[in-house]
């Protein structure tokens, strides 16, 4: 049986440090705020949101939301966005992805300020990650990193592999793996032998958007397996993309889903927008 690592006690641990730094802010005065934009109604988006409402009020920042209509103009997006921009209250603008079809998630991360971009999408902060020089680092890759550093595995040599090559999970997730000396594959809907490169893999990474689609088959006795899919299987149950029950017997640390990564993407959320929260203060 393979540890099973626990994401939600690995984020409380995240969020019990940025409380004890938040309070100790305020206490000079300081107080950090995160804007969070969600727009149209989509069940899993708003139980993402509500998580990272509720991770602010416990940590102790500020939270602003803004639900907008699923009929939002890109001008009225890019209004608020300009709006937020430019409220000193705010530390970190988040807009929710997806976005709905007609609106353009490129221009709307675009018009994110760099400063308050809390997600690491913007160009700017894209382009400092790949050259290891960044303030901010994407939510969702930099919990997989905190998740691998929990089990004690070093990466620096080891096989690793992602599967997805995504511009908020699969590309970014490489790149970290890269900086600390991983030798990485990236795997994509056109890998030839997917299940032969997986199965080499000392730290595998799935974030395909498939459900159970890694069995055990693809992975190598005591890998250490982290689920990034959120998807729900055919009765409707909440499930990653690794068929944890078939796999839990042969890797050596694995993820569950729901309590993996998800609640890692919230803390390292938190971290970043008190980082960003800093930036504005001038402080570190
Ligand atoms: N802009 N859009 C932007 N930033 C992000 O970082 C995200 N992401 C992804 C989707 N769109 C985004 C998230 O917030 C995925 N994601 C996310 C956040 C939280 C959870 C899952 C995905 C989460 O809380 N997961 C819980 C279960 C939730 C449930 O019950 O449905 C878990 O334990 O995994």
């Amino acid at each position: 049986m393979a540890n099973i690592i626990d994401g939600k006690a690995v984020s409380a641990q995240v969020k019990e440090k940025i409380r004890g730094e938040v309070s100790e802010l305020k206490e000079k005065g300081i107080e950090i705020g995160l804007a969070v934009v969600i727009v149209g109604d989509d069940p899993a988006s708003q139980v993402y949101v509500r998580n990272k409402e509720k991770a602010c009020e416990l940590v102790g920042f500020n939270s602003y939301k803004y639900a907008l209509p699923a009929e939002t103009t890109e001008e009225e997006l890019l209004a608020l966005v300009d709006k937020l921009n430019n409220d000193d209250r705010v530390d970190g603008i988040l807009v929710q992805l997806p976005l709905p079809k007609h609106l353009n998630d490129k221009i709307i991360i675009d018009n994110i300020r760099p400063d308050k971009d809390v997600d690491a999408f913007h160009p700017v902060n894209v382009g400092k990650i790949m050259i290891g020089d960044y303030s901010f680092l994407p939510c969702t890759p930099a919990g997989v990193m905190e998740l691998i550093d929990s089990t004690g595995v070093e990466v620096a040599g080891k096989q690793c592999v992602v599967i997805g090559r995504s511009n908020i999970v699969g590309k970014p997730q490489a790149m970290l793996l890269l900086h600390r000396s991983g030798t990485v594959t990236i795997c994509h809907s056109k890998t030839r032998n997917l299940k032969e490169i997986c199965s080499g893999a000392d730290i595998l990474v799935a974030a395909v958007g498939r459900a159970k689609m890694v069995t055990s088959d693809y992975i190598k006795e005591g890998a250490v397996v982290i689920d990034v899919g959120m998807n729900r299987d055919e009765n409707g149950k909440l499930c990653g993309d690794v068929d944890f029950e078939d796999c839990k017997e042969k890797a050596g640390y694995i993820t569950p889903v729901p309590g993996g990564v998800g609640p890692m993407t919230i803390a390292m959320l938190m971290k970043n927008t008190l980082t960003a929260g800093k930036m504005h203060h001038g402080i570190d």
